[in-house]
């Protein structure tokens, strides 16, 4: 399948971004306008695809998260993630396979085809970042194993260590949560080229508190599907159960499909804060369906009610 290189090419999007940040400076000073944006229509919208296609400043992506695993705040995983032992590690892909088999991080990184691509990254908080990712297609991966025809689903597990993720050992800094941390996607769409396992960041490998050595990365879903340090990787006859779903099914559903028309019960996503690194690049956007990626992803989500499969 292909992919559209204007959208997901890190390169371009960065020159896309320069050239309208300069073409804006340009317009704004001709008309003698140097700080008030918000007067014409077609220049907001400009400033919006500004902002969606400005790459979020490393320093913001790396010190602004979430990772309970090593507490609640934004702040906490940047601090507390550094206990996080990410060698040796390994990963087991199990379940509805012919054999299943551990793979070492490292012969990963080695084998499989490592590409860089941005995504757009939106919080079902409400907030959102464009982050330039290094790692490979999940579908890479699975061509390691065979999947039998009874595999329908996926299931993701983050590593489970106590002794070096303090918000598992302690729930009051975890926050109650059943330890550890699941996520799951339908088998099309870990299949779907779109679907990454990103090792690295802004050309580095990624950090702990993003997910070291390797965590999942699904741009049109609600960020807590992206499941961070991943160890195991299950495939499933049925629907898994979810870390979200578990604590609070009727808010947080297993598709968490990125749509502006669908709201959380407490509320709206219709907007989100985009944190980038300008003046011009802070503030309220508006929400795309399935996160900007419709053209790529919708056909897997023909016929069903997106209400009902939220
Ligand atoms: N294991 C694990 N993975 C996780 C989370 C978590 O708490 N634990 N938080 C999720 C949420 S809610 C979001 S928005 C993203 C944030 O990724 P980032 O901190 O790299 O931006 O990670 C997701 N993956
Ligand atoms: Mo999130």
């Amino acid at each position: 399948m292909l992919i559209k290189n204007y959208k997901f090419d890190v390169d371009k999007t960065k020159t896309t971004d320069e050239n309208l940040y300069k073409k804006r400076r340009e317009i704004l000073k001709l008309m003698g306008i140097t700080s008030s944006i918000a007067i014409f229509p077609n220049m907001l919208n400009a400033n919006d695809k500004y902002k969606l296609e400005t790459i979020t400043p490393e320093n913001k992506a790396t010190t602004y998260n979430n990772f309970y695993e090593f507490g609640l705040d934004k702040s906490d995983p940047s601090r507390n993630a550094h206990t996080l032992k990410t060698r040796p590690w390994q990963v087991k892909i199990t379940g509805e396979v012919d054999k299943e088999i551990t793979l070492d991080i490292d012969t990963i990184l080695k084998e499989m085809p490592i590409i860089e691509r941005a995504y757009r990254l939106r919080c079902v908080e409400a907030w959102s970042m464009n982050i330039p990712w290094r790692g490979f297609e999940l579908n890479k991966l699975l061509n390691k194993v065979k999947i039998k025809s009874s595999a329908k689903f996926v299931q993701f597990k983050t590593k489970y260590a106590p002794n070096e993720m303090i918000g598992q050992k302690n729930p009051y800094i975890g926050g109650f949560i059943k330890y550890p941390y699941i996520e799951g996607l339908r088998l099309d769409e870990a299949l779907n080229p779109l679907t990454l396992i990103a090792t690295g960041m802004y050309g580095k490998d990624l950090q702990n508190q993003n997910g070291a050595p390797l965590r999942l990365v699904v741009p049109w879903k609600y960020g807590f599907k992206s499941i961070k340090s991943i160890v195991e990787i299950k495939l499933v006859e049925k629907m898994p159960e979810s870390t979200w779903m578990q604590l609070q099914g009727d808010e947080y559903g297993f598709y968490a499909n990125v749509n502006p028309n669908v709201h959380h019960p407490r509320w709206s996503q219709g907007e989100e804060r985009f944190i980038g690194g300008s003046f011009f690049s802070f503030g309220k956007v508006k929400t795309l369906m399935f996160n900007g990626y419709e053209e790529e992803v919708s056909n897997m989500y023909n016929g069903m009610d997106l209400v009902k499969f939220f």
